[in-house]
């Protein structure tokens, strides 16, 4: 083996090691929700509501253990200015699966690919109502169809609805860089990636709440780790 070559790819690992970097933590609901309601319409329909045995519940909060607050875009918001990163190559998929989507809340980076995709036997036809991005609203009237999308610029909680099906919505958030996350059912959150160790603004979204809604704070990435917890409030 070549040694220079040997030693050169340890190098490399090395650096790949240094830079990665985490940020968890948790997003809590403060407030009472009201409570998920049955969406009637889907078992009414004629085409989707045989595609489910039990109640079909909104979404709009859902909260988990301990007021866990579970679709809530987390991300870095302040720190990495003059910084350019590629657009993540992996194409995040929304799919759309008993007359709902899922998921429900997702996040892709401005100018990376992601796919909406029809698993139903029934046309649906996508609507994205963006304020700064190109909207667009089109069929898909094939099982199994899948296209690819791209928002060019950041923009939070993007909406997609089905003007076949009103109960039909999805929010896309649209990040300027690849560190983000949405929370879990618990509320739960992993940022991860090649970020350095530094300072960093990190702010917490749920399109419900809106931009007036979201809470940030400055965190400290060190030694490739960071914690965070943020509080949501509902007014
Ligand atoms: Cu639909």
């Amino acid at each position: 083996m070549n040694t220079t070559l040997a030693f050169v790819s340890t190098l490399a690992a090395t650096a790949l090691v240094a830079n990665a970097g985490e940020i968890s933590g948790k997003v809590t609901l403060k407030g009472t929700p009201p409570p998920a309601q049955a969406i009637a319409a889907v078992k009414a329909d004629a085409n989707c509501g045989k595609f489910h045995d039990t109640d079909v519940m909104s979404r709009t909060f859902v909260v988990g253990a301990d007021s866990g607050l579970a679709n809530v875009v987390v991300y870095i918001k302040g720190g990495l200015e003059g910084k350019a990163f590629p657009a993540p190559v992996e194409k995040p998929l929304i799919d759309q699966k008993g007359c709902m989507y899922e998921p429900y809340v997702s996040a892709v980076m401005a100018g990376q690919t992601f796919q909406l995709q029809n698993s139903d036997p029934v046309m649906h036809n996508i609507m994205a109502t963006p304020k700064l991005n190109k909207g667009f609203n089109f069929a898909q009237a094939t099982p199994g169809q899948v296209n690819d999308k791209v928002f060019d610029k950041p923009e939070l909680g993007v909406k997609l609805a089905c003007s076949v099906h009103p109960w039909m919505v999805a929010y896309v958030s649209v990040l300027e860089n690849p560190f983000f996350a949405v929370t879990d059912k618990d509320g739960k959150f992993v940022i991860k990636g090649e970020l350095p160790d530094g300072k960093y603004t990190v702010e917490a979204f749920h399109q419900k709440l809106g931009a007036a809604g979201a809470v940030s704070q400055e965190i400290e990435v060190k030694g490739g780790k960071a914690t965070a917890a943020f509080t949501l409030e509902l007014k």
